[in-house]
């Protein structure tokens, strides 16, 4: 599969030496939910090739826009000692353009970590710990990157109240039919509206930052020799937001001993060593940045970022699953389901949960 495009991304990225022979190699990695991801190999270094997927993001030149002003950002930050890890970066074709229309599909490439893995179930509270560490690292880093020099790629991406509109209005059209096999789910949802309140108020309070605003563990490098941090990746959603929600989203991937996507809901629950692990690797490298308020308000990023996923994957199983990939009918349904268990477990911890914030 992809060796067509194999050969010809080859070419624009100018892989093979024109005195080699023109092998090329091409195979998947990762479990990314959006982009398309493969590993090139030619006869020089081998980079991650990726077809973009352009309905989650239409303005393609803006996104690669954005990435590259964080890579210029942390290469400053790297050059004067302040930034240790490794920076993912866009490779040029050898016409200097960084996106390559093949056969209508958009591509682009990035340097290649290698020695490098990642997970998709936190193994236990050091690994977690190293993780958030990563991603405290990556925010201190941005601290005075002006957040409006970043275009809004997915307007309100992470907007609560738009997100629960957005399941009403598939709700009501239920495309599809399958809105009764989600009714519980959905029933769900909109006894939950309470916590839109709670967000809109504490965000009058907290600074605008520039974040990742996707800081699932899978989004993060570790060494394979080390099993350290090597790098944060996946900076298509960088954009400007809270810091509860980056936050949040590690404490949804991270917390659970079940995948995203598993249908053992009984073992969906919140570790809380791993909650903790990530209070503490997360808060360190930003305690001289971090507010009272700020911190103070990771408890409603955790909640609202469980909710919300599970509120968007339930919206595009009704939708006719467009938004994420999926591998199997009733994928996103199984997702929603696992946010919404690992969401009232983690209402059920609340107390000792907050505890740990303080
Ligand atoms: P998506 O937007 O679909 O989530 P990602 O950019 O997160 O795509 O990539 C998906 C996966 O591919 C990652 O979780 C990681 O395993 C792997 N990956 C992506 N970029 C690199 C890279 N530069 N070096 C090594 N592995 C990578
Ligand atoms: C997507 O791209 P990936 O797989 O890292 C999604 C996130 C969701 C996540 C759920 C651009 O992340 O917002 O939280 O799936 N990314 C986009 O696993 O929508
Ligand atoms: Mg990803």
């Amino acid at each position: 599969m992809y060796q067509e495009q194999a050969k010809i991304l080859s070419e624009y990225f100018g892989l093979n030496t024109s005195s080699e022979a023109k092998e090329v190699t091409i195979k998947p990695i990762g479990n990314g939910h959006i982009n398309t991801t493969l590993l090139l190999q030619g006869t020089k270094s081998p980079v991650v090739v990726q077809k973009l997927n352009t309905y989650v993001f239409p303005e393609l030149n803006e996104l690669v826009n954005n990435a590259r002003l964080i890579e210029r950002h942390l290469e400053n930050k790297k050059n004067s000692n302040n930034y240790k890890l490794d920076i993912i970066k866009h490779v040029a074709t050898t016409e200097q353009k960084y996106l390559v229309d093949i056969n209508g599909d958009n591509w682009r490439a990035l340097e290649f970590i290698g020695g490098s893995y990642s997970e998709d179930v936190v193994i236990n509270k050091q690994q977690a710990k190293i993780a958030a560490n990563a991603f405290g690292q990556f925010a201190a880093a941005l601290e005075d990157f002006d957040a409006k020099k970043l275009f809004p790629v997915i307007p309100d991406f992470h907007h609560l109240a738009k997100r629960i509109e957005a399941l009403k209005s598939a709700v009501n059209l239920d495309k599809h039919d399958r809105l009764s096999s989600a009714q519980d789910q959905v029933d769900f949802c909109l006894g939950q509206e309470g916590l839109v309140e709670e967000l809109e108020l504490l965000k009058t309070k907290l600074p605008l930052r520039a974040c990742h605003n996707d800081t699932k563990i899978n989004n993060m490098l570790f060494c394979s020799k080390k099993h350290n941090a090597k790098a944060v990746i996946d900076l298509d959603t960088c954009m400007s937001g809270y810091w509860l929600f980056d936050f949040g989203d590690m404490v949804r991937t991270f917390c659970s001993p079940e995948e995203e996507d598993s249908t053992n809901l009984d073992n969906v629950v919140i570790r809380e060593d791993i909650f903790e692990a990530i209070v503490e690797g997360y808060v360190t490298p930003l305690k001289n940045l971090i507010t009272h308020v700020e911190k103070q308000s990771f408890w409603v990023g955790a909640k609202v970022m469980c909710l919300m996923i599970g509120v968007r994957f339930l919206t595009d199983y009704l939708d006719g699953d467009n938004y994420f990939c999926i591998k199997r009918a009733g994928h996103n349904l199984d997702r929603a389901k696992n946010q919404f268990a690992l969401y009232q477990d983690l209402l059920k911890k609340e107390g000792k949960l907050k505890a740990l914030l303080d």
